[in-house]
């Protein structure tokens, strides 16, 4: 039996069937979950001697799909996606143009198709408990599975991957994996791959050093150490313990596990004498994810730090950057990566800069800035997000953020706060809604949405967004 009995009959089918082709087109979504389900899946293959190909795709749209239709594979294995574009695949299905495998964990469409393996079709919750990863690592031990047994830990070993994308996909619930994800974990950990560990959620322990990793820190903002870094360096000096070796800052990585419970007790206390929420504070220590195949040190040492590295390729379009960072490339495509990393956050810093410098218009209930071609629409998004903590804009206010995608459309992403959504703001439905309006679509999160939206349309769109997130939290 699997990890997750209950997606047992569907893996072992999807796995037959593609023990049948004479050669499998893998085609995966590009982020960390989609690099991590591409990885899996290729590495099952090639350990079930299957002759495969690997290609990324942005979105699965109809374009998309006819073009993986157009060459000679006859069965194609999904990945991250495939069960919301069912309606189409279904039809080159009919047609002869190809089999369709899928391991996916998004909603799917009103089509159905015989090899099918998605949590949401068993009940399983495809948001918080189990990702494209982990869907694929299902696969991969059903593809063992099936085969003679010669298979490295029956597939075992890639629950570490499996580990990453479900991180990268945001899955932990209140910092940790659930459900199938945690099913999953336990595997990776009893085949000697995945350690679990209650450690500071900072993200930066294994790479960082330490003011850098204080200051930079997470949700979680310590007046005087966040975004401080004069601050951070004082508080780390205040403690008693010895944090610089020849003049230069040891990583949290360095410290023995007293040192770094010296480090957690004082830095909890500073929050709360600072006035952070005790709840708040205390999500400063949550769980960690090693991997315990990569050296201490490394970000691939730790799922949250890999899964960002994976990000930075896939936003910058080189997916097989982090596809070969995935398969073991560490020479040439992990220096790569950690340049595109390095890349993409100065990118966000220049994106933040842009937006301070030229600051934010007011609606009546939502707060935006048009960034036009200063900021790239990949990473428009994230800036906006980090945009609600800086001078000038209001932390309590959605915001949206507008960048040119190309002549004729405008790329739209808006940011909410907790606060906001549990007084009922759902930037999902206002962007979806107010897109539509205005000739365009979107969708996403009530926290974190995004939409496309005619070029030229953005003050309408405004308009639509603010009067319905008005009635939200009317
Ligand atoms: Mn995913």
């Amino acid at each position: 039996m699997g990890p997750v009995p209950a997606l047992d009959e569907r893996a072992t089918a999807c796995a037959r069937r593609l023990h049948e082709a004479d050669r499998v087109l893998l085609a995966s979504h590009i982020d960390a979950d989609g690099l991590t389900s591409a990885a899996i899946a290729s590495t099952a293959l090639e350990r079930a001697s299957l002759p495969h190909e690997v290609v990324f795709k942005k979105q699965l749209d109809e374009t998309e799909i006819a073009s993986i239709a157009a060459t000679e594979y006859e069965t194609v294995l999904f990945t991250d996606f495939g069960s919301g574009q069912l309606d189409d695949i279904a039809e080159h299905e009919r047609a002869g143009d190809f089999e369709p495998v899928i391991a996916d964990h998004h909603q799917p469409a009103d089509e159905t198709t015989e090899y099918h393996l998605n949590p949401l079709l068993e009940g399983i919750d495809g948001a918080s408990e189990l990702s494209g990863a982990g869907a694929s690592y299902l696969l991969a031990r059903a593809l063992a599975e099936t085969d003679d047994g010669s298979v490295p830990a029956n597939n075992r070993d890639l629950a570490a991957l499996a580990v990453v994308g479900a991180v990268g996909d945001m899955q932990t619930v209140e910092g940790e994996l659930t459900g199938a994800n945690e099913a999953i974990v336990a595997e990776g950990a009893e085949a000697g791959v995945i350690e679990e560990a209650t450690d500071l959620t900072l993200y930066g322990t294994q790479t960082r050093p330490l003011p850098k990793l204080l200051e930079y820190g997470n949700d979680v903002r310590i007046p005087g150490i966040s975004n401080d870094e004069q601050g951070a360096v004082a508080f780390l000096q205040d403690l008693d313990v010895d944090l610089q070796v020849e003049g230069s800052w040891r990583r949290w990585v360095d410290l023995t596990a007293e040192e770094k419970q010296t480090v957690t007790s004082a830095l909890l206390q500073r929050a709360l004498e600072r006035g952070v929420p005790s709840e708040k504070a205390q999500r400063l220590v949550g769980t960690a994810y090693r991997l315990l195949d990569e050296p201490e040190g490394s970000e691939l040492r730790d799922a949250s730090e890999f899964s960002t590295l994976l990000n930075a390729t896939a936003r910058y379009e080189r997916a097989d950057v982090g596809l070969a960072v995935c398969l073991g490339d560490r020479t040439e495509a992990l220096d790569r990566a950690r340049r595109l990393l390095e890349n993409h956050r100065r990118n966000l810093s220049e994106g933040l800069e842009t937006v301070s410098q030229q600051g934010v218009e007011e609606a009546e209930h939502v707060q935006y800035f048009d960034a036009g071609e200063e900021i790239r629409e990949t990473i428009v998004g994230i800036v906006a997000g980090m945009a609600l903590g800086i001078d000038g804009v209001n932390p309590d206010r959605p915001i949206i953020a507008f960048a040119r995608k190309n002549d004729e459309e405008t790329k739209v992403s808006a940011r909410g706060t907790g606060r906001l959504v549990a007084r009922g703001l759902d930037l999902s439905a206002v962007m979806t809604t107010a897109s539509r309006a205005v000739g365009g679509d979107g969708g996403g999160h009530d926290i974190a949405a995004g939409a496309t939206v005619p070029a030229g349309a953005e003050e309408a769109f405004v308009e639509e967004a603010d009067a319905l997130v008005g009635e939200q939290l009317g």
